[in-house]
């Protein structure tokens, strides 16, 4: 490692080396750290002026960042926490071995809370702050393996039932039980932020902990001194989200936000770092991106040898040995540790002599320490000016013994024989006998025993119980009739996007004076691909100090306003970090008490495709708000290829149960439905969230013909029947998107030259098609003595004769998925393949979806059901300029 101290360079008398240390020591009591500091810095800067090549290191040395002397009182009583903590050990503890003593394999994990309960109790007993009527509270991102641990406090403190800790992983259980990991869909009372699939939680605890600041900037919610606090594994951190944010938050001088990294060196299969040391890389990342860095490595029982040791030795030989044989050491024998550890030099085997081997052994790591923890955890909430990283040193299913306690299997271990029961049980002096004990009952000592006085007392001091989740805002009044009625009335014949619809929208919403000041636009460096530039200005870029620049171009209209109270986020081009903006405003409504409307643009491919998982968590915590796929559809944004034309985005938003996709042709059909979603999520207060793709093809926009609302809402409804009702041959035909303007002009082309009379319908989501169809089948099979429901794809299509057509920008899959529920057969058209780099006419072609295929496909369907000859079919490819021979778009 980089950050070793060398004692003896280049044969320099140890002598001199002690006169330096020694008037460094001296300049620190007389003077104190700060002016030692400055000396050191200036002696850096001689050094460097006078050619001494100093090596770069963003390290420091192996050892506690707060020394002794610094440590404030611990202001707790600690034998009382060390009760309690053990009590809260032995129930999580109990969880997972009776869950899985009543379903084998059901899973769980003891490890990892075991080697965290420290660093949760000092939290819980010190400093998270609940949410009060007074107080916004701290907000705090637990790992979601340390679970059992959250939920065995919950018992001790009268929130959680032991019914409910008997059904850990058993949440069908009648009476409910708890789920594995934090999830707010499934327990919204508890958990708030969904944590366990690693890498989320410290991007989003970035971005939240920005977000409070920015409604603070902008006067949305008073400035206090609330905390986030997210506390990760080590393995964690190898998730490239994990520290992918970190220069956002030192950039933003985030000293609200509080990362406590639990370095137990071990993930699932083993080491994190078996040949390097975690800490001091994640120390270099940490300090490299400016945060302020505290080491918690080793516990108190250290002090006195470190005091003992004026050459600096001990420290040294902390930093030269790798995270494999750390893992050894701390869970070997003192006579082990003394031989491997200390008896690599005679004088340090010499600090050591008057220590027994046992108390070699009791030597604790700092995260185990409640005095080191607190120390750290003090400092932390009162350091300014930056954000805050804890590196804290443990081991991994600590007090698990022979059952797994630092062993490469431990965070697989869910079962415990007898003995290691009672070990454990003795270890931690759990007031239960030999034999009560094997069945691993859970333990809760009476109301009014002292540990559950104690641990109530201070968690009403802290305002109350953490985690807690509930919703505090009230609902919005407005019905917001007059804000969309404009776009009810189509662009005069003017060309004008979806997109460009969408920004007049956004821009007359922020305007609006109930939701005005609400809405949060957010953008990944693309508001100009999306016409959003003019807002720049208007509503200004948030930035936490303002513009200290006169931008190069203020003399132009649109000039790039950032403002200490601007209202839109423009994020750079960080899709996951807009999606963390987008959740903390679309989570407000919880969080904070606060409405926020998140509007989050994006480039369509890089939504679902990239950052599904966020999006997962966000349907997870009942987030609220719009995402607006931009620059959409396969063959509708042209000329961009591959990597950019987004065909899947609808399909890929099929999974999230709570999400709402359409995929609008029109400006009044995108005002019909964010108004309505509007209502739904901020009036009613429902779960649901919005995806709506949007496309930069212009056209003219037609006003809503007549009260199509709830067809807009429900999924689709005709929009231009037939001219010619009584014709023999009849169609009907469904487009989406920008496609549906290639089905008008297929429905004139048939009309017109093929006598056939087609309705056309525009299908606005397919989901909502598929998920009223599934629903409506479901519930017929379970009551079939009742009169069955029909869906409303059927109820649509009961007087639509004719053959049926589909065509979207999507996969063909889209369509398909409703079929069963028409009255005949579908043919489908999608844009399924690989996307060209090609301007719209001719991806239409490529991909099949132009009013000619569909006019093809319609004829098609005709002769298959033999209303019309064959020849006709042949002369209308030929007609069309259709090559039968053509590429196949899906595999070429
Ligand atoms: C994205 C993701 N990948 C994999 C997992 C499976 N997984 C659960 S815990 C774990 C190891 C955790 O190690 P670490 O972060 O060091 O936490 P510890 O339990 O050691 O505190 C893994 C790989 C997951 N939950 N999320
Ligand atoms: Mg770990």
């Amino acid at each position: 490692m980089d950050n070793e101290i060398s004692t003896q360079p280049h044969g320099m008398e140890d002598v001199e080396i002690q006169e330096w240390l020694e008037s460094l020591d001296s300049v620190l009591e007389s003077s104190g750290p700060e002016v030692a500091a400055e000396i050191l810095e200036r002696l850096r800067a001689h050094a460097t002026v006078n050619g001494i090549d100093l090596p770069f290191t963003a390290n420091t040395p192996y050892a506690n960042t707060i020394p002794p002397r610094l440590e404030p009182l611990f202001p707790g009583d600690q034998e009382l926490e060390r009760r309690i903590k053990s009590l809260i050990r032995w129930n999580a503890l109990a969880m997972v071995v009776r869950a899985n003593r009543v379903e084998h394999n059901i899973g769980g994990h003891i490890s990892t809370y075991a080697s965290a309960a420290t660093l949760y109790e000092v939290g819980f007993n010190h400093f998270f702050r609940a949410r009060t009527e007074e107080f916004e509270g701290d907000t705090v991102y637990f790992q979601g393996h340390a679970s059992p641990g959250m939920y065995a406090r919950a018992f001790l403190e009268g929130r959680i039932s032991a019914q409910k800790l008997e059904n850990f992983r058993r949440e069908l259980k009648p009476g409910g039980g708890l789920s594995s990991y934090p999830h707010p869909w499934l327990m919204p009372d508890f958990w708030e932020f969904p944590t366990v699939s690693m890498g989320l939680s410290p991007l989003m605890a970035i971005y939240q902990a920005r977000f409070n600041r920015y409604l603070e900037d902008r006067g949305l919610k008073p400035v206090t001194d609330a905390k986030v606090w997210a506390f990760l594994g080590d393995g964690e951190t190898d998730e490239p989200e994990s520290l992918g944010a970190i220069t956002l938050a030192s950039r933003e001088k985030l000293d609200n936000l509080v990362f406590v990294i639990n370095c137990n060196l071990q993930r699932l299969d083993g080491p994190v770092r078996g040949n390097g040391q975690i800490i001091q890389e994640l120390e270099s990342a940490f300090r490299g991106a400016r945060w302020n860095v505290i080491k918690v490595l080793w516990g108190s029982e250290w002090d006195p040898i470190f005091e003992r040791d004026t050459e600096g030795l001990l420290v040294k030989r902390m930093g030269e040995l790798v995270d494999g044989e750390y893992q050894k050491l701390v869970v070997s024998s003192g006579a082990y540790v003394r031989e491997h550890f200390f008896g690599s030099d005679p004088r340090l085997l010499k600090l050591v002599e008057p220590m027994s081997d046992e108390s070699l052994r009791r030597l604790r790591l700092g995260g185990h320490d409640p005095r080191k923890v607190y120390a750290a955890y003090k400092a932390a909430v009162e350091h300014k000016g930056s954000p805050t990283v804890i590196l804290a040193r443990t081991i991994k299913g600590y007090g698990l013994g022979e059952a797994g306690e630092g062993k490469n299997v431990t965070h697989q271990q869910k079962k415990l024989n007898e003995d290691e029961l009672r070990e454990f049980r003795s270890r931690f002096g759990i007031p239960l006998n030999d034999e009560d004990c094997i069945e691993v009952p859970f333990y809760r000592p009476p109301e009014d025993s002292i540990e559950i006085q104690y641990l109530r007392a201070r968690r009403e001091a802290l305002g109350g119980y953490v985690p807690k989740r509930s919703v505090r805002t009230k609902p919005l009044a407005a019905d917001h009739d007059e804000l969309f009625k404009e776009f009810h009335e189509g662009s005069d014949g003017r060309e004008v996007s979806t997109t460009m619809a969408f920004v007049g929208m956004l821009r007359k919403m922020l305007k609006d004076e109930e939701i005005g000041k609400l809405v949060v636009p957010i953008v990944p460096d693309e508001a100009r691909t999306f016409g959003m530039e003019s807002l720049f200005r208007t509503a200004g870029i948030y930035s936490s100090v303002g513009q200290k620049y006169e931008p190069v171009d203020v003399n132009t209209l649109l000039y790039y306003k950032e403002a200490k109270d601007g209202q839109i986020l423009e994020e750079g081009i960080t899709e996951a970090g807009s999606m963390g903006s987008f959740i903390a405003a679309g989570s407000a409504y919880a969080t904070h008490g606060i409405n926020t409307i998140p509007f989050f643009i994006y480039y369509s491919m890089f939504g679902f495709q990239r950052i599904a998982d966020f999006i997962w968590a966000a349907a997870d915590m009942r987030t609220r708000g719009f995402m607006l796929g931009g620059t959409s559809g396969r063959t509708t944004l042209s000329g961009e290829g591959l990597q950019h034309q987004d065909g899947n985005s609808q399909i890929l938003a099929l999974p999230v149960p709570n999400i709402k996709a359409y995929d609008p042709a029109f400006a009044y059909e995108i005002a019909v439905i964010i108004q309505d979603g509007i209502r739904r999520m901020y009036k009613d207060g429902e779960n649901v969230f919005y995806y709506i793709t949007v496309m930069n093809e212009p056209y003219a926009m037609p006003p809503m013909p007549g009260d199509v609302k709830d067809g807009i809402l429900r999924g689709m409804y005709r929009f231009r029947p037939a001219a010619n009702g009584k014709a023999k041959l009849r169609a009907q035909l469904f487009g989406s998107g920008a496609i549906l303007n290639e089905a008008l002009r297929a429905q004139e082309i048939l009309e017109t030259k093929y006598g056939v009379a087609a309705d056309v319908w525009s299908v606005t989501s397919y989901k909502e098609l598929y998920n009223d169809g599934i629903e409506t089948e479901r519930w017929n099979r379970l009551h079939p003595g009742e009169k069955p429901r029909v869906p409303y794809v059927t109820k649509c299509l009961s007087d639509a004769p004719g053959v049926l057509v589909a065509a979207s920008d999507y996969l063909k899959t889209l369509p398909n998925m409703i079929s069963k529920w028409m009255p005949r057969r579908l043919a489908s058209l999608g844009t399924d393949g690989f996307g060209r780099s090609e301007g719209r006419a001719s991806l239409r072609d490529f991909f099949e979806v132009d009013s000619r295929f569909i006019t093809l496909a319609t004829l098609h369907e005709l002769f298959v059901e033999g209303k019309i000859e064959r020849s006709v079919l042949d002369k209308a490819i030929k007609d069309l300029g259709i090559n039968a021979d053509k590429p196949n778009p899906v595999t070429s």
